[in-house]
Order: C-alpha cells, then structure tokens, then sequence
C-alpha cells in the first residue's frame, strides 16, 4: 500500500525505501466532462542558492533530459484522456549532480489565460513516486478540489537533506504562469 500524503507532507525515501535508485514520478488527472484542457509537468533542478545552475536543469516537453542524466521527462501529453499516468518523469537519484539541492515538479496548464483554464475544471488530478525497479507505488498524493483558480501547482519537491532525499507534497498553487517562474528560478 502507497502511503497517501496530505498538503505539506513530507516522506524520507532514503530512510525508508532504501533500496530506491530510480523513481518514477507519474502525474494523472481527468477532465470534467466536455472539457479539454493540456497540462504540463515540468522539473526545476535547483542549486543551494534556489536557482538553476543552467538553463539544461529546467526539465520540461521541449528539454526531455537533464544534463546530469539524472531526470528524464517521456514526453508531452496533451490531453490527459485515459486512466493512469498522463505524464511521467524519471528520477535516477544516484545520478543527480551534487550541486543540486532541490528537485521541483510543478504542473501547469497550456495556455490557461487565453483559455481561461484552471485547475477548478479538473475531476482529479494526483502525483505518484513508484520504485521502478520493484514497481512498488511508494506514496501518492491526490490534489483534491483547493486550487479552483490557480493555473499551476507545484505539486511536490524532492529535497537532498545531508545525504537523504526527502519528498514533500507541496501542492502550492498559484495564477502567475510557467514563465514566471522560469524568471525566478533562472
Ligand atoms: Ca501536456
Ligand atoms: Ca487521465
């Protein structure tokens, strides 16, 4: 059984999956009927200082791979139609480059505000962190209906604690768009 992690929770994989080398972090969700809306699940591998050490470590559709190996984004999905994993990312942790301190995921929608699309018009939508090797589903964390506006989510953080990687659901939402972040974070 997948632990279920609430808002703000955090799980120690390295305490508690100790075998964990590669990670695969699905990302799913469903539309309200008659509604179509892209999301996009894009990685911030970032520094001490919070910010990226080059522009290679903004993992997203259009840089499937970081420089370090370490993550590896399967592609676009454009529509989310189906069960299961719509999008999905590959985390090698022992390949991740040791400057980085913070593995940021956040999902944002396709053009929200020409669209006026939000995460209000989603059915569900969660995050999954499985053991590929043994394809354990080691923690979930299912969004819920709390971001009604918002057109991205970061929706959880993988974090280097001395030598441990610590996953936390953040799920914070908020209305400023994907490249506003890219500025912060460059
Ligand atoms: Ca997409
Ligand atoms: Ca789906």
């Amino acid at each position: 059984m997948a632990i279920n992690l609430e808002k703000g929770g955090r799980f120690n994989l390295t305490k508690k999956e100790p075998s964990l080398q590669k990670a695969m972090i699905g990302l799913g969700w469903e539309l309200k009927p008659g509604v179509s809306i892209d999301l996009d699940a894009s990685v911030f591998m970032l520094a001490k200082n919070g910010k990226l050490p080059a522009d290679e470590f903004f993992v997203f559709y259009n840089n499937l791979n970081s420089p370090d190996g370490a993550i590896k984004h399967t592609g676009d999905n454009r529509t989310g139609v189906g069960e299961g994993d719509d999008e999905m990312i590959l985390v090698n942790l022992s390949k991740v480059d040791a400057s980085i301190d913070e593995v940021l995921i956040l999902v944002s929608i396709h053009e929200a505000i020409i669209k006026n699309h939000h995460f209000g018009l989603l059915e569900e939508a969660y995050i999954r962190l499985v053991n590929v090797d043994t394809k354990k589903e080691i923690i979930r964390y299912n969004l819920g209906n709390n971001y009604p506006h918002d057109t991205e989510i970061v929706f959880g953080k993988l974090k280097r604690n001395n030598n441990e990687w610590v996953f936390e659901a953040t799920g914070m939402g908020s209305q400023k768009g994907l490249q506003e972040y890219i500025n912060a974070y460059a």
